[in-house]
């Protein structure tokens, strides 16, 4: 029995619709935990910060004194990092920064006609709320991949939730405040989950009587009840994409080392056992040499079991194809969080993705790299969502305002196209709007 199940598509790859249809994903069904988390909404809306703190007793095991973090625990947690993991955080905010710079959009004004011009300005959200999660997964790197570019669009006013743990005495985990010292955030909240959005929709008071103000947007990833909670919430709040679980998908031929592709693989199943590893290849020889890679490594990672479970799972598995060209068929049919390639000529069959969250290039980019230090957002769309969406960027934190500002004479001009055009659409009143303005003439 091979560590990855085996499809074999040698000789036939099905339609785009089909293999989305079959492939292996993780299903996260939200709509179920919907019931468990409306209450909780709601009653975050009518009592606010007492409902927060009854919640955390109970999903956090903690009741924090306020949901407001003091800022000096912020600066003691900066002081109290270790140096090693400071200096890493700083070069993964440097390059990333650097990255995000390039993502910056300048104004522009079209000149439709003489007279009539458009211009696109791009305004940052006036307030942002990123949230953290806690538990099983705390990740500093996470609240960089979030303020970036945030900061970098130009958004004022940005606060961090995360949720208060026991162990630190209802604080946010140490790392989190770090991070957030780090990078200059002053505003972060001892708050998760459902409830955390909550209050980030509605606002409220602490318990010293400061105001917690709602936010316009929220991002970051969070568990199954926390994203329940942005489905409700959207509309009041912006919201970026629904995080499933972690994705990661290599193409590779037969120049691939098995070391590397199953190194690659297990990185990316540590998340979550509900993680998806998959491979697709067109060499028999290297998912063999594979097979036998996992076995030796996975045994020997710290996360074994819980790598192993992903591995196994249903959402995880490897694909066999008769050529990479069929390959970068599947491979765009499944739309995966991550994807490496490590084929030969790498970069050219890297440029022929159409479906992606993120493409990793040849056997020195792995998905590890891009969480951590290689400039680009590991916030990615995950279950097929890179077909339609993109990861988070300076544009999330952006939006695009048209102002319209025409002369007389240019309106003008165009009056009865808009008079026919109101016409046709039984609209007469946007018309008069027009031609009132040229009653006299
Ligand atoms: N691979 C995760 C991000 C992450 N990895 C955070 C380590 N820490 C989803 O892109
Ligand atoms: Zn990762």
């Amino acid at each position: 029995m091979p560590m990855l199940s085996r499809t074999d598509l040698r000789g036939h790859v099905p339609s785009p619709a089909h293999l989305r249809a079959t492939m292996p994903r993780a299903e996260v069904d939200v709509d179920a935990v919907l019931h468990q988390v409306r209450p909780i909404v709601d009653a975050v809306r009518d009592r606010g910060v007492p409902a927060v703190l009854e919640f955390a007793e109970k999903f956090d095991r903690i009741r924090p004194g306020s949901v407001r973090v003091p800022a000096d625990r912020l600066a003691q947690a900066l002081a109290d990092l270790d140096p090693r993991v400071r200096e890493a955080l700083e070069e993964s905010i440097a390059r990333a920064r650097k990255v995000h710079a390039d993502q910056r959009r300048t104004d522009k004004t079209t000149e439709v006609v003489p007279g009539g011009t458009v211009t696109e300005r791009w305004v940052p959200v006036g307030r942002v709320g990123l949230y953290a999660p806690g538990g099983l997964a705390v990740y500093p790197s996470s609240v960089v991949m979030n303020v970036v570019p945030a900061q970098t669009a130009g958004v004022g006013s940005l606060v961090v939730c995360s949720p208060p743990q026991a162990e630190h005495g209802g604080l946010p985990h140490p790392t989190i405040l770090a991070a957030c010292a780090l990078l200059d955030v002053e505003e972060v909240w001892a708050v998760g989950g459902a409830q955390a959005i909550a209050l980030l929709a509605y606002g409220g008071v602490d318990t010293d009587g400061a105001e917690l103000e709602a936010v316009d947007l929220v991002t970051g990833p969070g568990n199954i009840y926390m994203t329940a909670a942005k489905r409700l919430l959207r509309g009041l709040l912006g919201i970026d994409a629904e995080a499933g679980p972690t994705e990661i998908a290599i193409l590779a031929d037969d120049t691939a080392d098995p070391a590397h592709v199953a190194a690659d693989l297990i990185s990316q199943a540590e998340h979550d056992t509900l993680a998806a590893s998959v491979l697709v290849t067109d060499s028999e020889r290297l998912a063999d040499a594979v097979d036998i890679e996992l076995r030796k490594q996975v045994g020997a990672t710290k996360h074994s079991a819980r790598v192993a479970e992903a591995l196994a799972g249903r959402q995880s598995g490897c694909i066999l194809v008769s050529t990479v060209d069929d390959g970068l068929r599947v491979v765009d049919a499944y739309a995966a969080e991550h994807l490496e390639i490590q084929t030969a000529d790498a970069r050219a069959v890297a440029a022929r993705v159409r479906n992606a969250g993120a493409v990793f290039v040849g056997a020195y980019a792995p998905v590890s790299l891009g969480d951590y230090c290689a400039g680009s957002n590991h916030v990615l769309p995950t279950g097929g969502c890179a077909r339609h969406s993109s990861g988070l960027s300076v544009q999330t934190f952006l939006r695009g305002i048209h102002v319209i500002d025409y002369t007389e004479d240019a309106l003008r001009d165009v009056a009865d196209k808009v008079v026919a055009l109101a016409n046709a659409e039984d609209l007469p009143a946007h018309g008069q709007a027009v031609t009132a303005r040229f009653k006299d003439a």
